[in-house]
């Protein structure tokens, strides 16, 4: 803990469109023009990220590939190359442990840097920030964004606000102003749904969220709602953990009805694989050594069906699923599916696998 009064200096970096960052710096004929990475339209591929070329044509991540194309003909569609971003990323945070150790990876190209007392650049959260993007761009080649705030939160919120290739600073002393005027929309965590309930109680900003009790928004909004309660405030005690490689990664989802029987858990499936498989995607396609899937059931009795796989296959996970189900062969509440990640010698250089 700190002493009363000190606050910490957290560090946001977020490198700028990341995959169709280093497509372009391998290919330098590409610049100037709309990149994408993503899968084959044919194929009902999504655009994992494109350069801001292409975003000015309203092109994004997440968009339908043939979508995409409908509104930048031009664009340059590239397959992912996920060895060529692990490395980057790789290189990227051993710049990062060169500033602390308190480096706590989100993504291959974000990650929190708590740098409270490193001494480096005359002490100065703002300089460091600006030397690591510096040896980015010199090391690696391309562009990243940096927030500096005394927390998380913040921090987040802050490298988005000068994006691309740029840093902007929360001081303690401006955190109040800073947040009162921020859209409820810019917390973590508000997605549409709670952002319609919150316009539909007049809230629009952090400032107008103040005006809610803890108590009123835990009715409203549940466990979030004492999280709200802090954050519009500015306040988001949660620490920079430093992690080591991700063992598994999974999606889960707690269904506002039951789901009665297993024909129909396995109708509810195949959402939850293509989330996984997206969510393995930004990951950077890791190895996957073991499929999972959980199921708690109506008595919150719990169950987890494992077995070998070497990727995500749909028929895979239902032989899982029915296995699991028949346990207990009741109601479920929660159905999630997953994987375990092979074990990669972090010094043979395939690391760089973080969530
Ligand atoms: N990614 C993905 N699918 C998504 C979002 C992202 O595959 N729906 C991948 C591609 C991105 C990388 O993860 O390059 C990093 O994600 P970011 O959200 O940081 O997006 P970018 O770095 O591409 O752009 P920005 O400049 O907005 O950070
Ligand atoms: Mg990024």
């Amino acid at each position: 803990m700190l002493p009363d009064g000190v606050s910490r200096k957290i560090i946001h970096c977020d490198c700028d469109c990341f995959y169709a960052a280093i497509e372009v710096r391998d290919d330098p004929s590409l610049a100037g023009r709309p990149v994408g990475v993503g899968g084959r339209p044919e194929a009902r591929g999504v655009i994992a990220t494109c350069n801001y070329e292409a975003r000015a044509f309203g092109v994004h991540s997440a968009m339908s590939t043939a979508q995409a194309l409908r509104l930048c003909p031009q664009l340059i569609l590239l397959r992912p190359r996920f060895d060529a971003y692990r490395e980057a990323s790789r290189r990227i945070l051993a710049i990062y442990r060169e500033f602390t150790a308190l480096v706590e990876p989100l993504s291959l190209d974000e990650a929190y840097l708590d740098v409270t007392g490193v001494g480096l650049c005359r002490g100065s959260a703002s300089l460091m920030a600006e030397e690591i993007r510096r040896r980015i761009r010199a090391e690696v080649g391309i562009t990243a964004s940096a927030g500096i705030a005394p927390n998380k939160f913040l921090a987040k919120v802050a490298s988005d606000w000068n994006k691309p290739d740029g840093q902007f600073v929360v001081r303690p002393q401006e955190v109040d102003g800073f947040v009162a005027a921020l859209p409820v929309t810019r917390i973590h965590g508000v997605g549409k749904v709670t952002a319609e309930k919150l316009n539909g109680l007049g809230v629009g900003t952090c400032g107008d969220l103040r005006r809610w009790s803890e108590a009123e928004l835990g009715i409203r909004f549940g466990s979030f709602g004492a999280r709200l309660y802090r954050l519009c405030r500015g306040e988001d005690p949660r620490p920079v953990v430093p992690r080591s490689r991700r063992k598994s990664l999974s999606v889960e989802t707690t269904y506002a009805r039951d789901l009665p029987h297993l024909d129909a858990c396995r109708e509810a499936l195949p959402a939850l694989v293509g989330e996984l498989e997206q969510r393995l995607k930004r990951a950077g396609a890791p190895d996957v050594e073991k499929l999972f899937v959980k199921i708690r059931f109506d008595d919150f009795r719990h169950t987890t069906a494992e077995g070998p796989a070497c990727g995500v296959q749909l028929p895979r996970c239902l032989e899982l699923l029915g296995d699991g189900w028949r346990r207990h062969g009741r109601p479920v509440r929660l159905l999630g599916v997953g994987v375990r990640l092979r074990a990669v010698d972090e010094n043979a250089g395939q690391l760089a696998l973080f969530d």
